[in-house]
């Protein structure tokens, strides 16, 4: 018995074939997916928040930082989060959330809000990679951290509260990927800064109404608990 064309037809018919008799069943059109980071929030979280969100299925694949050095050459371009989805590997974390949220109807409800929940994705993110993450020197990283929150964090934050105004969401009528992004960093920053958005009340309690979707407490219920 062998696999007809691969298997699967794409609306999810899973075909094998006898002789020259094929057997046709329904089989699940869920894609596999395999999401491979650090154990790490990191990078990865804005994922694993849309995978929590969507109710699919996947492999959280998390990695020892000991065993990165072998694993990275086979990594397509050598840097994680990576997604395998049916074998084929996505790189880039935001290319990868961005697919998940398209798959998900999180993208935006109109092409104009696809491109400012992008925009306000690529906002927080230009402001993360501020961050030494990888500084090895503690000193260095500390004064480095320091400086971007005490100095730079607050221009940030104002422009987002008046970006989000007295709305719920920052896009839109519902809630989208830009607003999961939102939680995901300012997790990260206030772990390091906890009363870095006081001056902000309606971003934090933006916080309160992604975490309060219930899918998303649920994860953070169950996520494994690590420093970033
Ligand atoms: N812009 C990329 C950055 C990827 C990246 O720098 N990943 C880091 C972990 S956060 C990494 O792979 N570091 C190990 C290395 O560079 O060898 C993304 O968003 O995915």
């Amino acid at each position: 018995m062998s696999l007809f064309h691969g298997g699967r037809h794409s609306e999810g018919l899973l075909c094998t074939e006898e002789g020259t008799t094929y057997h046709c069943t329904r089989g699940s059109s869920m894609p596999q997916y395999k999401l491979t980071y650090f154990n790490l929030r990191g990078r990865a979280e804005i994922s694993r928040y849309l995978f929590a969100y969507s109710g699919k299925k996947y492999e959280d694949h998390r990695i020892e930082a000991a065993d990165w050095p072998k694993i990275k050459p086979t990594i397509p371009f050598g840097k994680i989060p990576v997604l395998e989805v049916d074998g084929v590997t996505i790189h880039q974390s935001l290319a990868i959330a961005r697919y998940l949220a398209r798959e998900s109807g999180l993208a935006g409800q109109t092409p104009v809000e696809q491109a400012l929940a992008d925009a306000i994705v690529d906002t927080i993110d230009d402001f993360m990679t501020l961050f030494p993450w990888a500084e090895k020197n503690q000193d260095v990283r500390k004064q480095a951290f320091d400086d971007i929150l005490t100095n730079k964090a607050p221009e940030l934050l104002k422009d987002l509260d008046t970006f989000l105004g007295d709305n719920n969401w920052l896009v839109g009528k519902s809630v989208t990927w830009a607003d999961f992004y939102w939680d995901v960093c300012s997790t990260t920053l206030l772990s390091c800064k906890p009363d870095l958005a006081d001056n902000y009340p309606r971003l934090l309690a933006l916080r309160d109404r992604v975490q309060a979707i219930p899918a998303i407490a649920a994860w953070i219920q169950k996520r494994p608990k690590t420093a970033m």
